[in-house]
């Protein structure tokens, strides 16, 4: 399965990036899984990384953010790049890999100008299972989950009712069908693969309870990320990593121990869905 590097480079503070790289790898590998990080070293598409190279990821100062219309630059151009839930399916599927494990997906942004992340029409058009916490808490939820619908995205909620929104495990948005076991998202995934449709199912699990920032507090420190990035003039791809590290700063690390819990809970249950996808071949 696969495991993302945009959360390395740019969604997590140094050096806990790098601690939770490794972990990630070790969750999964302690449970029979094989994870491979992807991201681009030297401008060459890479489907697990050596120790050297996740370190690199987790340390350079020119790690660029490479989503899916940077990829012919970073191969020209020999980049050294992180890619993002986007730039990672595509890689990923063309690895023929089926899994893939990230923190947050990407999505419809807040605010009137239309920033949508290509996260979304790479889900719509790669068939892969993403498994994931929702959609970032920063976006605009309900937008972003119309997206899925119009898109024929299936949303599947795992041990869950309602899709989670991050640091939040509910937000009132629903799944399309609730799932209880990795052996049902198996099944699901090869009757989408027996009838040919081409999107991803998107797998969403909540953040462990222990974790979960209450919302009273996620709210006043979300308007406060939200204003400092519109006062600031930050947009494109610097936002989300920018609402992401001001949010942390603001929660004395609250949001920070969320994203780390909900990315190692996410690694664990997609581990798990390799190995029944394995189990049922
Ligand atoms: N989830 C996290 N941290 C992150 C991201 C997701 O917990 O840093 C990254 C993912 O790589 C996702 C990207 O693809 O943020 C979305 O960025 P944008 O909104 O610019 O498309
Ligand atoms: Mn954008």
């Amino acid at each position: 399965m696969a495991l993302e590097s945009t959360v390395i480079s740019h969604g997590l503070p140094s050096p806990i990036n790098l601690t939770t790289a490794n972990r990630l790898e070790e969750i999964v590998t302690s449970m029979g899984a094989w994870a491979a990080t992807v991201a681009i070293i030297g401008g060459r598409l890479r489907v697990g990384l050596s120790q050297d190279e996740l370190q690199l990821l987790a340390t350079g100062d020119d790690i660029k953010k490479v989503s899916t219309r940077d990829l012919p630059i970073a191969v020209t151009e020999k980049w050294d790049g992180a890619t993002t839930v986007a730039s990672t399916s595509w890689i990923a599927h063309r690895a023929e890999i089926k899994v893939f494990a990230t923190g947050g997906i990407g999505g419809v942004h807040r605010g009137s100008l239309p920033d949508i992340s290509a996260d979304l029409p790479e889900l719509a058009r790669t068939p892969i299972v993403v498994v994931c916490s929702g959609a970032k808490i920063v976006l605009d939820l309900p937008a972003t989950r119309e997206w899925l619908e119009t898109y024929g995205v299936t949303v599947i909620g795992y041990q869950c009712d309602e899709m989670p929104a991050f640091y939040s495990r509910s937000n009132g948005l629903p799944v399309d069908v609730r799932v209880d076991s990795p052996a049902e998202i198996s099944r699901l995934f090869t009757t989408q693969q027996q009838l040919k449709l081409n999107s991803a199912l998107l797998v969403c699990v909540p953040v462990p309870e222990e974790f979960e920032v209450p919302s009273k507090q996620l709210e006043e420190i979300l308007d406060h990320a939200l204003a400092a990035a519109d006062r600031n003039g930050i947009s494109g791809r610097d936002l989300t990593p920018y609402l992401l590290a001001q949010m942390s700063e603001h929660s004395a690390g609250a949001t920070l121990r969320a994203n780390i819990s909900l990315l190692e809970n996410n690694a664990r249950t997609a581990a798990a869905i390799a190995i029944s996808m394995q189990q049922q071949q």
